[in-house]
């Protein structure tokens, strides 16, 4: 990985922006087909993404290692069932070094603009350090949530300790004895919170919506287990097999019949009841909401930290913030010397703050100000040769994104192929990602996340930008190879 890569010698074949999983998979396929004209641009010092930055103490993943992983790149000694974040990045690193990614990566490397310039049918893009690349083909590969999302509270500036997201822990700030207040109780939080309320002095975790938090059937492999997945690593793939059709059957009841669920909120209250003894404080974690609405989480430490005495969850409302504390609504003011915030991403602006513009200076943000949305997640009306990985639509409640990821890199990989065959550049019609984002938008209103609850899967307008409303298999079907009568191939 360098910042010295040169600018500009000849137009790329392709120019990837993001170096976390999506960007680093595409390139492994990329090499694998012996293909060498790309490079990843990355805004971060080094490649990782969300495993690089979420780094907060007892940070790891609630899809199991074997299917949070490629399948073209099979992990056989994962030390746990869910791997911790270290882990998880030191098989990225693991990719990058078995692939040999690193002279295609350019860190420090924030892409500001980029456009298409039509005559010459490439995509002109600059960072925000002035380089300047072109390419026949842009794939953004950033994500859903890499933008820490920051309360729009009153005085959250005027705070004098010290303030942090969880996406960017500050690991310099020792918490041993001082007190903490954590804003928000979502994946982030319920997996720090645990982590650090033992050492602080006072714990306020200021919870807006209780979240459903399941038992995690985590454990560490045996070393028979490790040694029989070295020893035959088709077992690690019929783990990964059997984790697969596990996760998908859970789609039936978040997209066929949200009422499924029913039967495990009651699972849930009777696991609730043993874990939290005291009924005030049960009821404050009570959702009022359908389970699966918002993200189900899984957690063995999570309650067992909040009955903890130095722990107090505050279900009022917060006010404000001074430079002391928090203030919620009934008058209350919590002193505090640091604030953390679990409060999650801006996730439905894809591809923000970039500026995009495609044919005719169309601007990405003006043709999204209704909300994001893209055929089958990846292609974009007016933005050819334009590939996004992990884009609207296609982020999931029931299994895992690397299996969604999976299915993007052969379709985007067979638009790249046709840019090879004399055609200058792909767009696709207009009619046909509307037909598509109907029929998506369709069966989200079908779906678990549409019973009643606010989630961040959709945006402020109520549009649903983020997530995929159908089995993974189906969006595999989907994307199996272009239909090129979608697009309208310019010669
Ligand atoms: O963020 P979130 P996250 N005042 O948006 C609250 C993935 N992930 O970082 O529910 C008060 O889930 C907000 O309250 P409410 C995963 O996909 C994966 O935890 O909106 N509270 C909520 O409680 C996940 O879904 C792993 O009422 C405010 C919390 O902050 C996604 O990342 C691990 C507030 C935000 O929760 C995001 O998770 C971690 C305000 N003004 C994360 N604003 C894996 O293990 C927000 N909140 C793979």
């Amino acid at each position: 990985m360098n910042n010295n890569t040169p600018e500009q010698q000849a137009p790329l074949r392709v120019l990837i922006i993001g170096s976390g999983f999506a960007g680093l998979g595409l390139a492994m396929r990329l090499r694998q087909r012996g293909e060498d004209d790309f490079l990843i641009l990355e805004k971060g010092g080094e490649p990782g993404g969300t495993w690089r930055d979420n780094d907060y103490p007892g940070a790891a993943c609630d899809v199991p290692s074997h299917l949070y992983s490629f399948s073209f790149e099979p992990k056989t000694d994962w030390t746990r069932r869910y791997a911790p974040q270290a882990e998880i990045f030191a098989y990225v690193r693991q990719c990058i070094a078995r692939h040999d990614l690193a002279p295609r990566i350019r860190c420090y490397s924030e892409v500001a603009e980029a456009w298409f310039d039509e005559p010459a049918a490439l995509w002109r893009v600059t960072t925000t350090d002035g380089a300047s690349f072109s390419a026949r083909a842009l794939v953004s590969a950033c994500g859903q949530l890499n933008r820490p999302l920051y309360p729009n509270i009153p005085g959250l500036e005027r705070f004098a300790g010290a303030s942090f997201h969880s996406a960017r822990w500050r690991h310099d700030v020792d918490l041993a004895g001082k007190r903490v207040a954590v804003i928000g109780t979502g994946a982030s939080a319920i997996q720090f919170v645990p982590q650090i309320a033992a050492k602080v002095s006072k714990l306020h975790l200021f919870q807006r919506t209780p979240a459903y938090v399941l038992p995690k059937p985590d454990r560490a492999y045996s070393r028979f287990e490790l040694a029989l997945m070295q020893r035959w690593p088709w077992t690690q793939k019929l783990d990964r097999a059997w984790q697969y059709l596990f996760h998908e059957a859970r789609g039936v009841a978040f997209f066929l019949l949200p009422a499924l669920m029913k039967p495990y909120r009651q699972l849930f209250l009777r696991h609730l009841a043993r874990e939290v003894a005291d009924p005030v404080l049960r009821a404050k974690l009570t959702p009022d909401y359908p389970l699966g609405c918002k993200r189900i989480l899984i957690s063995n430490d999570y309650y067992p930290a909040l009955v903890q005495p130095q722990v107090e969850v505050v279900g009022e409302a917060i006010r404000e913030v001074t430079e002391r504390g928090i203030v919620t609504a009934d008058g209350v003011e919590r002193e505090v010397d640091v604030l953390i915030h679990g409060t999650g991403f801006a996730a439905s602006d894809f591809l923000a703050p970039m500026q995009i513009r495609g044919l005719g200076g169309l601007d990405l943000n003006q043709a999204w100000q209704d909300g994001a949305e893209a055929y089958k997640g990846i292609s974009v009306t007016g933005f050819p040769n334009l590939f996004i990985l992990y884009g609207p639509n296609t982020n999931l409640g029931h299994n895992s994104i690397i299996y969604m990821l999976e299915s993007q890199f052969p379709y985007v990989l067979d638009c790249l192929a046709k840019l090879e065959e004399g055609v200058r550049y792909l767009d696709v019609r207009q009619p046909v990602q509307a037909a598509w984002n109907r029929r998506v938008q369709q069966a989200i209103e079908r779906s678990v996340w549409e019973q009643g609850c606010s989630n961040w899967y959709k945006n402020a307008a109520g549009k649903h930008t983020n997530n995929w409303s159908g089995f993974t298999f189906s969006y595999r079907r989907h994307t199996r190879r272009p239909q090129w009568s979608d697009y309208d191939l310019v010669r």
